[in-house]
């Protein structure tokens, strides 16, 4: 045989260097010929399984995790309160005109909120027992206004490496500079209304703080996590996390003022395991 034949018909005439059996991103690498062909190559290397050299490309493609009825239970449950909520933090926005036109009164802030002894604004997810899940993560971003001079939400939960657009919606300048321990930090302004910005953070933490330098009460946290197994309270207190592969858990919660909550429990197919957690100010 005097030349090798690829798909399509093109024809590489045949040395010593191209006519041993080595993987196919080697032989792209060594002949230029074939360099016009490398995303063939890649195609068909992916479409055949080949071996992957360590450190060499993307990660390997790793089965999600399977999620079907037959396997899977739920979460539900209430966040609470025990005791006298702090009252409201009363907070002067004089030093922006803008903001001082959006409360003209002052910002009332309202650090622990929720319906009665319920507790609104908390972070909800499995901390442990994951560990070996494989979870797709969402194309479609986490949103983050600037309003009003306010963070919303104040309280955000977003996937590692999912993307999280920050936005000002206001007649000011906002800045957003971000502080996690295990990503790279981030700070950048946002200088006239609709100006937006996209970050990820790679790493799981809860929480990441996030705050507006030029408005020191801005401020909002993320919970960052691996899989999807999170929730916000609302002002119900109530979260339900859906599909959870049966087993062990620790379930946490954790409040921008109150602080974290864990407690372990037991998910079993088909069926839905309560949950109520109550906070002490
Ligand atoms: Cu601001």
């Amino acid at each position: 045989m005097s030349a090798r034949v690829l798909p399509r018909g093109r024809r590489v005439p045949e040395t010593g260097a191209q006519s041993r059996p080595t993987p196919h991103r080697r032989r792209a690498a060594r002949a230029p010929v074939v360099v016009a062909l490398a995303p063939l190559a890649v195609a068909l290397a992916i479409a055949g399984g080949c071996e992957r050299t360590p450190g060499a490309g993307p990660e390997p493609y790793r089965t999600p995790t399977p999620l079907d009825a037959a396997t899977t239970g739920s979460i539900a449950g209430y966040l609470h309160v025990r005791g006298t909520k702090p009252p409201r933090r009363h907070v002067q926005v004089t030093s922006d005109a803008t903001c001082a036109a959006a409360h003209p009164d002052g910002l009332d802030v309202e650090d622990v909120r929720g319906d009665g002894d319920m507790l609104a604004d908390a972070f909800v997810w499995i901390v442990r027992g994951l560990e070996d899940g494989v979870f797709a993560v969402p194309e479609t971003p986490v949103v983050v206004d600037q309003r009003g001079c306010v963070f919303e939400p104040r309280v955000v939960g977003a996937r590692a490496g999912q993307r999280i657009e920050f936005v000002n919606s206001d007649d000011t300048l906002h800045n957003v500079h971000g502080t996690p321990a295990k990503s790279s930090p981030w700070n950048f302004g946002l200088a006239v209304r609709g100006a937006r910005r996209t970050i990820t953070v790679p790493t799981a933490e809860v929480p990441v703080g996030v705050q507006c330098d030029v408005h020191p009460w801005m401020r909002a946290a993320l919970g960052v996590v691996d899989h999807p197994y999170f929730a916000v309270t609302g002002l119900d207190g109530a979260f339900t996390l859906g599909r959870v592969p049966a087993g062990q858990y620790t379930l946490a919660a954790w409040h921008p003022r109150l602080g974290k909550r864990q407690q372990e429990i037991e998910v079993a197919a088909g069926a839905t395991t309560r949950v109520e957690i109550t906070f002490a100010p």
